[in-house]
C-alpha cells in the first residue's frame, strides 16, 4: 500500500477479507412461511459466512430460540397463523432473548404500518424484494453490534468470567445437555476463606486482586468446555461437563491446594489466602434448584468442618 498507488481492486480484496472474517459465523433465525423466499436469503446470508436456522411458522419459535441461539432475527410480517409483530412480542417476552435484535422484511410498504411494527421492539424494517448485499449488509451490522453487546453484558467487568444470570442460563444448557447424552455434570461451589479479614487488613484494592487471583487460575486450570462465573461477591461457581463426583472432588481439591500456595503481594509484604468448596452432581441431583441447592450446603459443611477444603 506505501509503495504502489491503491487500485480498486486492492480495496475490494480488503473488503472481501474483512468482509469473510466480521461475518464470520454470525447467527440469523430466519422466520419466513414462503419457503423458496426463506431459502433464497438462507442461502445468500450463508455466501456471507453466517449461519441459518429457517422457522416456517410461529409455533416453533421459542424452542428454535432457545437451541440455535441466533444473533438476529429474520422476521416475515404476514404469516398464514401468526402476524410477525405477535411473534415479535412473544421473543421480546422472554427474559433470555429482551436483546436479540428482531428485523422485519415484508412487502409491507404503508410506513405507518411499518412504524406500528417496530413499536414492539423490533430494530428495523427492511422491505422486500430487497438486494442481496443490503441483506447481508444491515444484518451483519445488526449481529456485530449484538454480538459485541452480549459479550460485555454476559461478563462480570472485574473478573471477565460469566456473571450470575448467565450461569443459570449455561447450567440449564449444561443440564439438558447431559439429560440428552446421558453423562454427568458436576456444579461447584466455590467461597474464599474469611474474605472480609483480608479486605480489613489489607483493603479493598488487594481483596480484588485475590478475586481477580481465583478468577485466573480458574481459567488456567480448567477446560474450554467448562465453565466458570462470579457467583457473588467472593463467590465462584463452576460447571465441569462429563465429570462424576469423585473425579470433581480430585480436580477442585488440587486447585483448592493451588490456590492455597499462590502468593499475592501487598507492598514488599506477600501473603496467601485459602478458599472452600462444595460440589454437586448430576444425576444424583437433577434440577438447577437442587444443584445449587446442594453445592451451596456442602460449601457450607466445608466451611463448618474448618474451611480450605472441599466436600461434596
Ligand atoms: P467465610 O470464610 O465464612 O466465607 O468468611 P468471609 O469473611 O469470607 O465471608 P463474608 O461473606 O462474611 O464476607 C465476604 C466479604 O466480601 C464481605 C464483602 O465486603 C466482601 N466483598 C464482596 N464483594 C467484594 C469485591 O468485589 N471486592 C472486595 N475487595 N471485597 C468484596
Ligand atoms: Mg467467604
Ligand atoms: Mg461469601
Amino acid at each position: 500500500f506505501f509503495h504502489k498507488p491503491v487500485e480498486y481492486d486492492d480495496i475490494l480484496g480488503l473488503l472481501d477479507s474483512l468482509w469473510e472474517t466480521n461475518n464470520a459465523q454470525y447467527r440469523v433465525l430466519i422466520v419466513e412461511d414462503d419457503r423458496t423466499l426463506a431459502e433464497h436469503y438462507s442461502i445468500v446470508l450463508q455466501g456471507a459466512g453466517m449461519k441459518t436456522c429457517i422457522v416456517d411458522s410461529p409455533d416453533h419459535l421459542l424452542d428454535e430460540l432457545g437451541e440455535f441461539h441466533p444473533d438476529l432475527v429474520l422476521m416475515d410480517l404476514y404469516m398464514p397463523n401468526c402476524s410477525g409483530v405477535e411473534a415479535a412480542s412473544v421473543i421480546r417476552q422472554h427474559a433470555a432473548h429482551t436483546n436479540v435484535p428482531i428485523v422485519y422484511l415484508s412487502g409491507e410498504t404503508d410506513l405507518k404500518l411499518q412504524m406500528k411494527a417496530l413499536q414492539v421492539g423490533a430494530d428495523d424494517f427492511l422491505t422486500k424484494p430487497i438486494n442481496d448485499l443490503h441483506l447481508t449488509q444491515a444484518v451483519s451490522i445488526r449481529a456485530r453490534r449484538f454480538r459485541a453487546l452480549s459479550a460485555m453484558m454476559d461478563r462480570d467487568s472485574l473478573t471477565g468470567l460469566l456473571n450470575h444470570s448467565n450461569l443459570k442460563m449455561a447450567l440449564e444448557r449444561e443440564l439438558s445437555r447431559a439429560r440428552r447424552h446421558k453423562s454427568p455434570v458436576s456444579f461447584v461451589m466455590i467461597d474464599i476463606d474469611h474474605f472480609k479479614s483480608i479486605n480489613d487488613k489489607y483493603g479493598h484494592p488487594v481483596g480484588d486482586k485475590v478475586i481477580k487471583g481465583v478468577a485466573r487460575l480458574l481459567n488456567y486450570r480448567f477446560r474450554k468446555t467448562d465453565t466458570s462465573a462470579r457467583y457473588g461477591g467472593e463467590e465462584f461457581a463452576l460447571i465441569l461437563p462429563d465429570t462424576p463426583a469423585d473425579i470433581a472432588l480430585r480436580l477442585i481439591d488440587e486447585f483448592r491446594s493451588t490456590f492455597s500456595k499462590t502468593p499475592f503481594s501487598n507492598g514488599p509484604e506477600t501473603f496467601t489466602a485459602t478458599l472452600s468448596a462444595g460440589i454437586a452432581t448430576f444425576p444424583e441431583f437433577d434440577s438447577i434448584e437442587g444443584l445449587i441447592e446442594v453445592a451451596d450446603s456442602s460449601l457450607y459443611l466445608a466451611k463448618e468442618r474448618g474451611r480450605n477444603r472441599v466436600v461434596t
